[in-house]
């Protein structure tokens, strides 16, 4: 069984982050340990949460893994919670990846054209230097605007996406995952460029007429996890994609349900874990 580590923040109510990661990662048969980068009673979408900074516990939590000799397959980078912390899991790269080892960041940073609390320019363009060190990048239009350094259009056409997407593989990932497009009529789609072949591949799904908190973090966990099982780039994303959808579809037909609550992806697990 393949170990990953999953870097991002545990937000004790809200299924975002880590209370994503864990359950879907862990279902699809790979081993998990988590690097938590801060603490938040809710996530960042339910005003007045905490939020205690984990970056000072980082640097010790590694040298701890050296001395037990632990070691990854993979690394998966969601929520940091300072440009700090940036810094510092460069240098988890540096340590825990390594050649035959997958890292994904997942730059998240905002959506809808603006940044979750706590984020602005400046820690945007660190987290695009991050994402030299990555081999597979997962933005939203949002995230890849603030990378780029272009401007975010609510409607971003065909053109737009292949421009966007030029400057994300000039950041250096050797794939490049580009969700949430959405200039087509009643579809979401999801663009990818592999070094590999140099090819730039769609997916385009059904666009659900709601908005959750937390498909980014599933869709990036899935994608990642497929990845790790040996799937290729665009069955990753099918798979993602197709699992997001269902997730939302099960959480639509409560009329109780918050979009900050997140999405129940648990009622559909089983059907995640048939495609692995
Ligand atoms: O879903 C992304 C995310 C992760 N972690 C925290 C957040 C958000 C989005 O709002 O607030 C703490």
């Amino acid at each position: 069984m393949k170990r990953v580590l999953s870097v991002q923040d545990i937000s004790c109510v809200g299924k975002v982050s880590l209370s994503a990661a864990l359950p879907v990662i862990s279902a699809m048969g790979l081993s998990v340990s988590v690097l938590p980068t801060a603490v938040l009673s809710m996530h960042t979408g339910f005003s007045g949460f905490t939020f205690r900074d984990l970056t000072k516990d980082l640097r010790p939590i590694m040298s701890h893994w050296h001395e037990h000799g632990v070691e990854f397959d993979g690394i998966y980078t969601g929520f940091l919670g300072s440009q700090e912390q940036i810094a510092l899991i460069s240098e988890l790269f540096m340590e825990f990846g390594g050649s035959g080892k997958t890292i994904l960041v997942d730059p998240c940073m905002g959506d809808n054209g603006e940044f979750y609390p706590g984020f602005d320019s400046d820690f945007a363009r660190m987290m695009a230097l991050l994402c030299a060190s990555a081999d597979v990048i997962t933005p939203n239009i949002t995230e890849a605007c603030a990378m780029v350094g272009v401007k975010y259009r609510e409607k971003a056409e065909r053109e737009f996406i292949f421009d966007l997407l030029e400057g994300l593989k000039d950041l250096g990932a050797s794939k490049v995952i580009l969700k949430g497009i959405n200039y087509i009529s009643e579809q979401c789609g999801v663009f990818s460029y592999d070094a590999k072949d140099g090819r730039v591949s769609e997916y385009f799904h059904e666009l659900l007429p709601v908005k959750y908190n937390g498909t980014g973090d599933i869709f990036a966990s899935v994608a990642f996890g497929a990845l790790m099982r040996g799937k290729s780039l665009q069955t990753a994303i099918r798979i993602a994609a197709d699992f997001v959808v269902s997730a939302m579809k099960e959480t639509m037909s409560d009329s109780e349900w918050r979009r900050s609550d997140g999405v129940k992806f648990e009622l559909v697990i089983p059907e995640l874990v048939r495609k692995i």
